[in-house]
């Protein structure tokens, strides 16, 4: 066995069972190696950025990680922006990255790069192989510490020779421990907490707090005292609809955010740090949870929230069964397309047990609200911040839940720095309906020059802003790369044609002229 073929291997054991790569000539053994040995499903991608998004996707549905295959400083930099948002998810990743024979290193060729330094910045843990006879352990170890609570990229950069050299066997998987619990001083305080201010507290959650069982929990404490609840702005995952509690999401823009958790006295965390802003403006404060506000951490994301609110659940005494949330959909919507009528469309439409990936910036604000009572299915985010992460994302999402649909609610601007995943949604047939909300611009950054008092942008402020000369042609490209694709203008054609794109099996794409 060489060393690429004891990379892989090393995997399997370990139950990793994808590989989104997009290889060059130093990861040729590895390419031949996943040829060698059934097993690992091998998704190619035609950017890096794909790749390493689709893992960020995966990861959050399977709870476990898959490999990317990346070639070199270059590529592995290609991936960077989806690998931050990773990060941002605490999602586990394992990349493996190729770079030069040892001894060729030297010779500085022209693909010769730090990766080290590339890597740091978003790798929770980074290790150069040294040969081949470390590599199994090596991988192992990368393993591991990707699962390690809180989730992380792991780096791996697996110079060539260390792959065709000779190898010794596989290496067993080592041992995750499970995430640490809350302590019992955490669980009493925020106890007392909701004793004192019931209804007008707030349980802030994300992490373990926002998947079923923390949910289920949250909705008896919720049941007890009438606090509200509460979710991350950016998600990495929800589970939400159906027998699920309503749970709300802390607006976007700093002053919305303030003045939503101004309308409580105190606050829990579970699962979240305390909220900040996504940008410093001038004269806001970077925290958002308004002084004078008692707040206490149940859980931080690197402790079990679901089992914290369990338990902070019984010692107030909360009862054991909750009656579901009345089921509510919107009315199918009528007229033209807006961000009203779209999120009112989907809400309406979405089937039992979907998954919906929203990257549709400020065409998605209204659908979170129009989508609580909806059945249930789970809820995915940009939590990084960096665009080009719902094609890849909803990409991995559906590789990991092959019998669940998945919708990619999108925004173009953000949808074309990472559109070669829809090529990657046709090659592995995919079940995903993606829905672009083509409204020609970028219309968050113009709300945000009108927000610095820019009333009336120049001709440069407003090229910047616009994709409308030329206009992007959706429907085409997605064609052009395998995906069939309607356009549609009224939210009557929206509903129908969702209706229909929902039906069938396989990616398609919707794209809404706004
Ligand atoms: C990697 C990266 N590059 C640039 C930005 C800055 N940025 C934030 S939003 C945005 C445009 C969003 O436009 P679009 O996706 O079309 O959504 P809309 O605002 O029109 O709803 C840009 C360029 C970013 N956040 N991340």
């Amino acid at each position: 066995m060489n060393g690429a073929e004891s990379l892989i291997r090393t995997a399997l054991a370990a139950g990793v069972e994808v590989c989104f790569a997009n290889p060059g000539t130093t990861e040729m053994p590895l390419v031949a190696a996943l040829d060698a040995i059934p097993g690992m499903r091998s998704v190619l991608g035609l950017f890096e950025g794909v790749c390493t998004g689709a893992a960020d996707g995966y990861a959050r549905m399977a709870d476990k990680p898959a490999l990317t295959l990346l070639h070199l400083g270059p590529g592995f930099a290609n991936g960077i922006a989806n690998l931050h948002n990773a990060r941002r998810a605490r999602s586990p990743i394992v990349n493996v990255v190729g770079d030069h024979a040892t001894w060729h290193r030297a010779a500085d060729a022209p693909l010769t790069s730090d990766i080290v330094s590339l890597a740091n910045p978003v790798s929770g843990w980074v290790r150069e192989v040294k040969s081949a006879t470390s590599l199994a352990a090596d991988t192992a170890a990368a393993i591991a510490a990707a699962g390690h609570a809180p989730g992380k990229v792991a780096t791996l950069i697996v110079p060539s020779d260390c792959q065709w050299s000779p190898a010794g066997d596989a290496a067993q998987p080592l041992a995750i421990a499970a995430l640490p619990q809350a302590t019992d001083s955490a669980i009493t305080k925020s106890a007392e907490l909701l004793r004192a201010h019931g209804a007008n507290a707030v349980l802030f959650m994300g992490a373990q707090a926002t998947r079923d069982r923390g949910l289920k929990a949250a909705a008896r404490i919720a049941a007890k005292t009438g606090c509200r609840l509460m979710c991350e702005t950016f998600p990495a995952r929800i589970e939400r609809g159906g027998a699920l509690p309503f749970v709300e999401k802390l607006p976007y823009f700093p002053e919305q955010a303030t003045e939503s958790l101004a309308k409580s006295a105190a606050v829990i965390l579970a699962g979240a740090l305390a909220p900040v802003a996504f940008f410093g403006y001038p004269n806001l404060p970077s925290g958002l949870i308004p002084a004078g506000r008692a707040t206490v951490t149940l859980a931080p994301p690197l402790e079990d929230a679901a089992i914290a609110l369990e338990a902070l659940a019984d010692l107030i005494g909360a009862g054991r069964e909750v009656a579901a949330p009345a089921a509510q959909r919107p009315a199918r919507p009528i007229g033209k397309l807006d961000a009203t009528t779209i999120g009112a469309a989907i809400a309406g439409l979405m089937p039992n047990n979907c998954i919906v990936m929203d990257e549709a910036a400020t065409t998605g604000l209204p659908f979170f609200g129009a989508s609580l009572g909806a059945p249930a299915h789970t809820y995915l985010a940009l939590t990084g911040g960096a665009i080009g992460q719902g094609l890849p994302c909803a990409t991995g999402a559906a590789v990991a839940c092959p019998d669940r649909k998945v919708i990619a609610f999108q925004a173009d601007g953000s949808g074309m720095y990472t559109v070669q995943a829809l090529w990657t949604q046709a090659r592995e047939k995919l079940d995903v309906t993606t829905l672009i909300c083509n409204n020609r611009r970028y219309r968050i950054l113009q709300v945000e020059l009108a927000r610095a008092g820019i009333t009336e942008p120049g001709r440069t402020a407003r090229s910047l802003t616009s994709l409308a000369e030329p206009e992007i042609n959706w429907s085409a490209m997605a064609t052009g790369m395998g995906v069939p694709a309607v356009r549609v203008e009224t939210a009557e054609t929206l509903c129908v044609e969702l209706e229909r794109a929902l039906k069938e099996r396989g990616p398609n794409l919707i794209e809404m002229l706004i």
